[in-house]
């Protein structure tokens, strides 16, 4: 029987619990609604970690009796370890640095080492379940190094992540020490989510500035491999809240808390008391509110839960001190006898009166100063009663704020704006407060989490998996090559391609100054006399003449537009019309050589270079991609093809191409193999025209078509003689 593809979801902790009678508990959260709602009907698997070795040997078997459908995976980790990757990495740098509270992390290698010890081992253990062509959807900033981890382990798995959290700047982001091991890792995905377009931004960014990866909204390359990006803004599982709120036993709650509430007007907040939460804007709002709108004292109130978390973290106690402080200072300021302005309760609440808080209170006010999406919010929303409809205050720095446009948007940081938002809503007509209230609950109502699940899961099955295309590792020893290359190298003929500049030379900051060593002259002698040699070079035919001079070796100059065949003159191979194109583009360059210090222009007979790798980086770089720009646009129907290389732009005549010169020269030689040897960009062309007809090299690293990978140029000549050697 064919095996069905299969889902694995992956959080840091399981769904799942086991109490102190042995008994199972399903978590209540809106991520385990959303996963299970998505996959009601088919069969799935959950992994996460769980801290209890006897719960761990459990819960297998505990969920499969309960419920059918579900594969529970607890990965065992010790507590310590558990502490050290949880807190000590997860929650002491990520969490900090990702809410703009960079002051507050804390980075430490060790904890770094058990942060990857984790991944690894979550890695390890869903691959031992995980087949070719399965789904794993993995959760959060706990698992950045997972996606690259289970990708080297099982490269035919669809992997998604979603981060549940803002990503930040990436000013913020690269101050991290680990901050290309934490995007490399994630960029083995196939897909990654996060709830809001801003975020979809900054990662960018970061992509481009950590790794110089230039990806675009929908999608980035890696190492040969595409990931698709994209915005999935998470919600709650809407109409089942509405009903959950409608209870007898909520509606009693309801009309308890009326009859106990201090003022007419209450405002709820509900927040874990964690530093992102913003508790000590919303007590400063509050108390601008009441400074500023006497009228409103003695009529408005807050009734704050904040939700104990992290209590022994030094920044949590500090951020409770704060609070607390504040709350007796307002009521200090505002307290009548008979009237607190804030009630503050420092606990957790039950389901049913979390519920009855929300449809008893007049608003709710969230002031996250970060928030990735904030719950909270589309709770209040989805519990009102359209009889005496809420409002909701929202902070414009939560994710929520991008989905819930008709709440009253505040900016956290501005004590006017909470006053005024306050005010506004106190007060606030019936015919509008429904009106946002109604058009907010039909946005919630259309779009639940379970449709979240649905849109990202989607997306992540039908993505294409990238074939994985890892170069084979080329030795220098012939000793060390394997058969399939060693066989090659002993076909009766052989025709070798081989680039110039970053393969038979180095890199240097003066390409005019570039000469070819005795060394590797000698070797490409030696090879020419066992092989139909062919330098093929970006470089204008003066300088492959000046170069090659009196070496019986084939020359192919300007990418291929010109070859002079041993023994014969220079010929064109241009058909196209240059003059077309070439003074105007000439003219762009030299402007742009004005502009940008120590950049110069490369005149060749079929293209034209704009080299800047002396100049300033980044305002070069900047630079560069204007010109692009300009260029692809002002000849979009001109024949010549523009390209960004290593610190150049290049012009040039189509036919200036390494692949259509490697088809055209297939064509001359017939069956000979080719072996293809390059370092850049332009060799690509070359890789990819070879298809099946030889072999080919990329030198160095980077992302390439190439099958086997010469680590370095240093390399080059060391492996020149080796083929020579070989082919003797
Ligand atoms: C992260 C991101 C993002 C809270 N206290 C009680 C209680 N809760 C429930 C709420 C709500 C949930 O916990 C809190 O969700 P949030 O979204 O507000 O925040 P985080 O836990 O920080 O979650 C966040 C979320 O992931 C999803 O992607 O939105 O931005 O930080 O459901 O109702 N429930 C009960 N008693 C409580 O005392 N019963």
């Amino acid at each position: 029987m064919i095996r069905k593809p299969q889902r694995i979801f992956v959080s840091n902790r399981l769904p799942y619990s086991i109490n102190e009678n042995g008994d199972l508990k399903r978590g209540s959260g809106g991520l385990v609604s959303a996963l299970m709602g998505v996959s009601r009907s088919e069969s799935f698997s959950w992994f996460g970690f769980e801290t209890n070795e006897d719960h761990a040997l459990k819960m297998h078997n505990l969920v499969k009796n309960t419920e059918t459908n579900v594969n529970c995976y607890p990965v065992y980790l010790d507590k310590d370890v558990y502490e050290k990757y949880y807190n000590g990495f997860a929650n002491d740098i990520l969490w900090p640095l990702f809410h703009y509270e960079s002051h507050l992390a804390n980075f430490n290698r060790s904890n770094w080492e058990f942060y990857q010890e984790a991944n690894k081992l979550m890695a390890q253990q869903i691959a031992e379940v995980a087949q070719a062509g399965d789904t794993v959807w993995i959760h959060d900033f706990h698992f950045f190094l997972l996606p690259k981890m289970l990708r080297d382990l099982c490269p035919e798995v669809k992997i998604g992540f979603f981060l549940h959290i803002p990503f930040p700047s990436a000013e913020l982001f690269r101050q991290i020490p680990v901050r290309e091991e934490l995007l490399s890792g994630i960029l083995a995905c196939d897909l990654i989510g996060f709830h809001e377009y801003s975020y979809l931004r900054q990662f960018i960014v970061a992509l481009k500035m950590v790794l110089g990866v230039d990806a675009n909204f929908i999608q980035a390359q890696y190492e040969g491999h595409r990931t698709q990006l994209g915005v999935y803004p998470i919600s709650i599982e809407s109409d089942e809240f509405r009903e959950k709120s409608q209870t007898p036993e909520v509606e009693a709650k309801v009309e308890e808390y009326r009859r106990q509430h201090s003022s007419p007007f209450v405002i709820v907040g509900i927040d874990r008391l964690d530093y992102s939460k913003g508790l000590e804007l919303k007590l400063r709002g509050l108390q601008h509110a009441l400074r500023k709108y006497p009228e409103l004292r003695e009529r408005v109130s807050l009734l704050q839960i904040a939700i104990p978390t992290r209590e022994d973290v030094p920044a949590y106690m500090s951020i409770r001190k704060e609070v607390e402080h504040l709350v007796g200072s307002i009521n200090g300021e505002f307290g009548t006898p008979s009237h607190n302005p804030v009630h503050y309760v420092y606990n957790s609440v039950q389901e049913t009166e979390l519920l009855a808080l929300y449809r008893s209170a007049s608003a709710i006010l969230v002031t996250s100063k970060r928030d990735g999406m904030n719950l909270v919010a589309m709770e209040y929303v989805m519990a009102q009663d359209l009889k005496t409809p809420g409002s909701l205050i929202l902070s414009e720095f939560a994710g929520a704020a991008s989905l819930l446009s008709d709440a009253l948007l505040v900016n956290p940081w501005d004590v006017d704006s909470i006053a005024d938002a306050i005010k506004k809503a106190h007060d606030m007509e019936f015919e509008e407060r429904l009106d946002r209230i109604s058009h907010l609950q039909d946005i919630l109502s259309k779009y639940s989490s379970t449709k979240w699940a649905q849109g990202f899961i989607h997306d992540l099955e039908n993505t294409i998996l990238t074939p994985r295309r890892i170069p084979k590792p080329m030795p220098v020893r012939k000793e060390d090559w394997n058969s399939d290359f060693a066989k090659f190298i002993a076909s009766p003929r052989l025709a070798v391609l081989l680039d110039y500049d970053g393969t038979l030379v180095s890199i240097v900051k003066r390409p005019d100054q570039v000469v070819l060593i005795e060394e590797t002259r000698k070797a490409l002698l030696a090879l020419a006399e066992k092989t139909d040699l062919f330098i093929l070079s970006g470089r204008n035919r003066e300088f492959l003449d000046g170069q090659f001079q009196g070496m019986k070796v084939n020359l192919a100059a300007e990418h291929g537009a010109f070859v002079k065949l041993i023994g014969e003159d220079w010929k064109t191979r241009i058909s196209s019309d240059i003059n077309s194109w070439y003074p105007h583009i000439e003219k762009i360059m030299n402007d742009y050589t004005e502009k940008v210090p120590l950049s110069f222009v490369e005149k060749k007979k079929a293209s034209l270079v704009w080299h800047f790798r002396l100049s300033p980086q980044d305002f070069a770089a900047f630079q560069s991609k204007k010109m692009d720009d300009e260029l692809q646009l002002g000849m979009a129907n001109q024949p010549v093809t523009v390209n960004i290389g290593k610190a150049i732009v290049e012009a040039k005549a189509i036919e200036c191409n390494k692949g259509s010169f490697l088809r055209w020269l297939r064509q001359q030689m017939n069956s000979v193999p080719f072996l293809c040897v390059g370092d850049d960009r332009t060799d690509e062309d070359m890789f990819e025209a070879l298809g099946g007809a030889g072999v080919s090299v990329k030198v160095g690293d980077g992302q390439t078509l190439a099958q086997y990978r010469l680590s370095s140029q240093k390399d080059v000549t060391q492996w020149l003689w080796s083929l020579v050697s070989a082919l003797s």
